[in-house]
């Protein structure tokens, strides 16, 4: 839509040829991409993100500063004449300008490259980092918080942590390859099988800060977000609160339909974990979206899910409920929303 009213824009107004006007237009979506939205690198809000952004502006500015000097010597070939060029003896053109300039401009990037790399990992391994435990699934996210006694608060598809306070996020996969991506915090890291690795990010403030899977790992990789939220401490302390109270009372009405139906796949006591992968639903009412992103968990949300999951997100892990009558669909949906 943009590149057709732009389109117009170039060939009425500024009255650049039909041709050229297609090719410019097309570029204008691309450049939608540099800028500042949720998803953005180029908007950093943490040390690990500025840190990326910073280095992709210096490569940025001096490969644009390479562009305009190659052009300009190639300009400068074609242009004057012959008799009129300064006189360079070759060697030094092939052994200058084709040796030693790019190798000295590939070794400075590099060595910046590095060494901002090297301050994106989580070393020193640091005590005070905030530690939080996140495993992969095909498509969503399970987030662990130690308890203080040794155990877990199982919550999912939501990350909070403290603003201002490097934060170590411990990355698991349990079923294939999937990318761990908060770009206006950091880098991306891969959540591998058998493997824990450690992404360290931290946000100067607090706030919501969008994340997404960033490896392919099947049909529903798209749908595969995840909301990371950094808060003031004591604020932080009454959502992890909120987390360890929260679910549904156990001896409520619907808790056995809930069992027989749903108890395999989710646990709805925040410190159990399910038997088979399925996000634990005790916070559930807290969340913002329902299905990593799927749809915003607003009044009805849960019913609608229930009833359209696999047409919402199809192929997803949660099998379809074809012979869950309504009424205990709904006694369903009452127990869990008492969670509250
Ligand atoms: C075979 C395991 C399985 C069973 C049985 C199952 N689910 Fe799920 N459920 C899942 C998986 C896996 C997901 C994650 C889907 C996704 O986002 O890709 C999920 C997601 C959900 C979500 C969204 C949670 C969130 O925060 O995004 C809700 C709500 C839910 N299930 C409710 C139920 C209810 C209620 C039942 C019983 C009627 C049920 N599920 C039965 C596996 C299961
Ligand atoms: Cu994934």
């Amino acid at each position: 839509m943009s590149s057709e009213i732009c389109l117009q824009v170039f060939r009425t107004r500024v009255g650049i040829r039909p041709g050229v006007a297609s090719l410019l237009a097309a570029t204008v979506p691309v450049l939608g991409g540099c800028l500042p939205g949720p998803m953005s690198a180029l908007d950093p809000a943490g040390p690990a993100a500025l840190e990326i952004a910073t280095l992709w502006w210096v490569m940025f500015w001096a490969s644009a500063a390479l562009v305009l000097l190659m052009t300009g010597l190639g300009l400068y070939a074609a242009c004057r004449r012959p008799e009129r060029r300064a006189r360079v003896s070759s060697k030094l053109l092939i052994f200058g300008g084709g040796l030693a300039l790019p190798s000295a401009a590939i070794v400075a990037l590099l060595i910046y490259g590095i060494r901002a790399g090297h301050s994106l990992l989580a070393v020193p391994l640091d005590d005070a980092a905030y530690r939080v435990e996140v495993t992969a699934h095909q498509w969503w996210w399970e987030v662990a918080y130690p308890d203080g006694r040794g155990g877990r608060l199982y919550s999912a598809n939501e990350v909070h942590v403290p603003a201002g306070r490097p934060v170590d996020v411990h990355l698991r996969s349990a079923d294939v390859i999937h990318g761990f991506w908060v770009p206006r915090l950091g880098g991306k890291m891969d959540a591998i099988p058998g493997i824990t690795n450690v992404i360290r990010l931290s946000a100067f403030e607090p706030g919501v800060y969008r994340g997404q899977c960033a490896e392919f790992c099947g049909a529903q990789h798209a749908r595969m977000r995840l909301t990371f939220e950094a808060h003031a401490e004591e604020d932080l302390e009454r959502r992890l609160a909120a987390l360890a109270a929260a679910g549904p009372p156990a001896e409520a009405t619907g808790a056995a339909d809930f069992q027989a139906a749903c108890g395999r796949c989710h646990a709805v006591r925040p410190g159990e974990r399910s038997l088979e992968p399925g996000p634990n639903l005790a916070d559930l009412a807290f969340r913002r979206e329902l299905g990593a992103g799927t749809i915003p968990n607003e009044e009805g949300a849960l019913e609608r899910w229930l009833v359209a999951h696999q047409r919402l997100k199809p192929e997803n892990r949660m099998p379809a409920f074809d012979d869950l009558d309504t009424e205990r669909r709904a006694s369903i949906v009452r127990y869990l929303e008492g969670g509250r």
